[in-house]
């Protein structure tokens, strides 16, 4: 695996699936491998879950780890190229890279969605540019339109919990008090449509993510109707994507509560955390034995751990 930036870099889905099964039951059985190998982690933005489960997944295999608040320890970063860079930005993002890169054998990376400019956001113009600047393999901590760790930490979580073949998955809108990416989603999506389960989308009309990642996927508006005999509830919201980065009203009826959740087949509700309590869900939920969101950031340190093991076998 050259870099994992989303489900294509992945060869075989339920192998990786069984390969973090593995890694959970006997997590430090593979600690030579990282051995005097480095792992940097840069972030723009904040982070709780991904920066400490992905330096103890690195840990886990014996690798140093090292952390960097790029967004706001580091220098501006510029990534037009040829541009003068006489205002603003003080570093270039392909010498930024090139330098990480000979200090880290991986590097992850998060930078969020601007949710200003769609089209610099979709192009994934960030990781593009520090992909090209750098010369060892990057995984995503979160790009502008995707996050595959915490999708794939949600793929281990279902495989656990499930209690029939093929369950029926159902991925809610919900309300927020800001405007957020639609990359948890979009990822969720694309994870789950090469999983074997039954997957509904459900969210208020200008709320539709883009078909890039819903190609083929049953979507509904009729809230009630989609959480019907769901076996797991996946809470999350996002802002517009045709009406780009908006949040248009407070759709506050679209909060899972124990009601909505009653009308599921005593579902499991998910969420990947941070969540704004008895705003996008209530504490009812959340505190109840059928709620997961601790199991899904358990997850998150197996899921890298697989993720970084697959790009150090690469190497050896
Ligand atoms: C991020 C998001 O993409 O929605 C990270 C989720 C893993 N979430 C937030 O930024 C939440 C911020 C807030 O104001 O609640």
């Amino acid at each position: 695996m050259k870099n994992f930036t989303s489900i294509n870099d992945v060869n075989n889905v339920q192998d990786l699936l069984q390969k973090a099964l593995e890694i959970k039951q006997n997590p430090f059985g593979y600690k030579s491998f990282g051995e005097n190998k480095t792992l940097g982690l840069i972030f723009l933005n904040p982070s709780l879950r991904t920066r400490l489960s992905s330096q103890k997944a690195g840990q886990n295999l014996g690798m140093n780890v090292m952390v960097m608040n790029m967004g706001q320890e580091g220098w501006q970063l510029e990534l037009e190229d040829g541009s003068i860079m006489d205002s603003g930005a003080q570093e270039h993002i392909k010498d930024a890279a090139a330098v990480i890169s000979q200090y880290c054998d991986i590097i992850g990376v998060r930078s969020f969605a601007t949710l200003k400019d769609r089209e610099f956001d979709y192009k994934e113009e960030f990781f593009n540019k520090f992909i090209g600047g750098a010369n060892v393999p990057l995984i995503s901590l979160e790009s502008a339109t995707l996050h595959p760790l915490q999708s794939f930490a949600d793929l281990i979580t279902i495989e656990e919990q499930k209690k029939v073949k093929r369950p029926k998955v159902v991925l809610t809108w919900a309300p927020h008090p800001k405007a957020l990416p639609q990359a948890v989603a979009n990822s969720f999506a694309q994870w789950m449509s090469k999983a074997d389960v039954d997957l509904t989308i459900t969210h208020p009309v200008g709320y539709e993510l883009s078909e890039e990642f819903t190609n083929g996927v049953e979507i509904s508006h009729n809230h009630d109707e989609a959480l019907k005999n769901a076996d797991f509830v996946y809470a999350k919201n996002w802002s517009s994507y045709s009406n780009y980065g908006l949040v248009s009203n407070d759709n506050s009826d679209w909060q899972i509560t124990k009601e909505k959740m009653s009308l599921t087949n005593n579902g499991k509700f998910m969420h990947c955390l941070p969540i704004r309590r008895n705003v996008v869900a209530s504490d009812e939920v959340l505190d109840s034995p059928n709620s997961l969101i601790l199991e899904q950031a358990n997850n998150r340190t197996f899921a890298a751990q697989t993720i970084l093991l697959e790009m150090l076998r690469n190497e050896k």
